[in-house]
């Protein structure tokens, strides 16, 4: 009994003081931890029992100088056998009902698409126009609902708009970011704090995977599909954002920032990021001769191919350049910029 005592506590204690997660940042991230920690008491109790048995067992039946007998023969023991299948088995479930009860208050199961496979199955052609799948109805309704892939609105979050919205778009190899309301495009993702918060994401070229290890949340960018993250970043400070999906050959160096900043630094930020209008023109001018320039060249570098590309999407080259924050200024990107 005293054993069990310890066993117990111990593995409470360390389920709770493991240490092996990164801040929590987001509201979901205690729903989150509190199931990692779960795991980690009940691993933990398994752990000590099986290696305290096995200990216990080495010293205890250890063969007797001079004893050269067999060993008893025993043949199985029915009961026991349903306990350690019985253990497991509600062990399983507990934890399967319990991670589902944790999804769901994030938001991962949208009433919106439940029911409805063809939405999200539907996939949108080369040509444009909605293609489904499985589901011939499902064009129609595509266009109403949105692609409910993803965390979206937690329970008590449904009917609430989000206060921001931004626009992901995963490229190799970066991500780059636009809100649509203000009109800013940029490589670094900002977001204020304690705001409900809505992510739109979407691929460019191959699958990609947008992930915030300190929010406890990651979501895969899909050509020709859109799919969403919805969260409230609850601390203030800079997060890495970074590509969980391998997708080429610069994988590695596919990563961002994220800054959740206080409200009156993230106003700061949006005014000092606006777009000024009356460059627009100017900017566009500079882009057309990069891109032509970058044509010309037999040997077109991955900056010419950087160029080139952005300049199709409409990005600017200051927004080009805060792409690769940590990119050393002597790179081929910023001598062809
Ligand atoms: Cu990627």
């Amino acid at each position: 009994m005293l054993a069990g005592i310890t066993l117990t506590l111990a593995s409470l204690w360390y389920g709770k003081n493991h240490g092996l997660m990164p801040v929590e940042a987001s509201s979901d991230a205690a729903l989150v931890d509190g199931l990692f920690d779960t795991m980690m008491m009940i691993g933990t109790a398994i752990f000590l029992l099986v290696w305290g048995v096995l200990i216990i067992c080495l010293f205890k039946f250890r063969r007797k100088p001079g004893d050269e007998t067999d060993g008893p023969a025993i043949e199985g023991n029915i009961p026991l056998e349903i306990v350690w299948t019985a253990i497991p088995v509600a062990i399983v479930l507990v934890l399967g009902i319990y991670s589902f009860d944790v999804y769901n208050s994030m938001g991962g199961f949208d009433p919106d698409a439940a029911g409805d496979p063809g939405v999200q199955v539907a996939m949108l052609s080369e040509g444009g126009s909605a293609m489904p799948l499985m589901d011939a109805g499902a064009p129609k309704k595509a266009r109403h609902n949105h692609m409910a892939l993803g965390i979206g609105a937690s329970p008590d979050e449904i009917g609430i708009t989000p206060d921001v919205t931004v626009n992901v778009l995963g490229m190799q190899y970066a991500w780059i970011f636009t809100y649509p309301e203000l009109g800013i495009t940029s490589g670094e993702l900002h977001l204020p704090a304690n705001k409900n918060v809505r992510l739109n994401l979407k691929a460019q070229d191959v699958i990609h995977a947008f992930w915030l290890p300190e929010f406890r949340i990651k979501q895969d960018t899909i050509p020709g599909m859109e799919s969403e993250l919805r969260f409230t970043p609850t601390r203030v400070g800079d997060y890495p954002i970074i590509c969980a999906e391998l997708c080429g050959a610069y994988h590695g160096g596919m990563a961002s920032r994220l800054y959740v900043q206080s409200s009156e630094d993230y106003d700061k930020w949006v005014q000092e990021s606006m777009p000024v209008v009356e460059n627009a023109s100017q900017t566009a001018a500079d882009l057309d001769k990069l891109a032509g320039s970058a044509e010309v060249g037999k040997n077109r570098s991955d900056a010419d191919y950087l160029v080139s590309a952005a300049h199709q999407m409409g990005l600017d080259p200051q927004a080009l350049e805060q792409l690769h924050p940590a990119m050393p200024h002597d790179s081929g990107l910023h001598a062809s910029l």
